[in-house]
C-alpha cells in the first residue's frame, strides 16, 4: 500500500494558500481544498487531470497518485488569476 498524504489547501480571495504544496513521488495524496471566497470556485488542472466546482465554505477531497516527479500547476477556473502548483521530488 502506498502511503497517504492528505494536504490542506485553501481558496481565498488573494489565491490559494499555500500557493505551493509538497508532496513525495508516489505516494496517494488527498487534497482537501476548502473554499474560503463567497463565490463558487472550480479547482482545475490539466496536469493532474481534474476538475472540481466547490461552493462558498465548502471542502472537498481531491485524491491524485502515482505523480512521478515534477510541476503540477492547478488554478481556479472561475477566476484565473488563482494560480498554484504542487512540487512532487
Ligand atoms: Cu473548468
Amino acid at each position: 500500500m502506498a502511503e497517504d498524504r492528505t494536504i490542506p489547501l485553501a481558496v481565498e480571495e488573494a489565491g490559494f494558500a499555500p500557493a505551493e504544496i509538497e508532496a513525495p513521488a508516489g505516494t496517494r495524496v488527498r487534497l482537501e481544498v476548502t473554499n474560503r471566497t463567497p463565490a463558487a470556485i472550480e479547482f482545475e488542472s490539466f496536469e493532474l487531470n481534474r476538475e472540481r466546482v466547490i461552493q462558498p465554505g465548502q471542502t472537498a477531497a481531491v485524491y491524485v497518485s502515482g505523480l512521478g516527479p515534477g510541476r503540477y500547476e492547478f488554478f481556479d477556473d472561475f477566476h484565473q488569476q488563482r494560480r498554484g502548483a504542487l512540487l512532487v521530488r
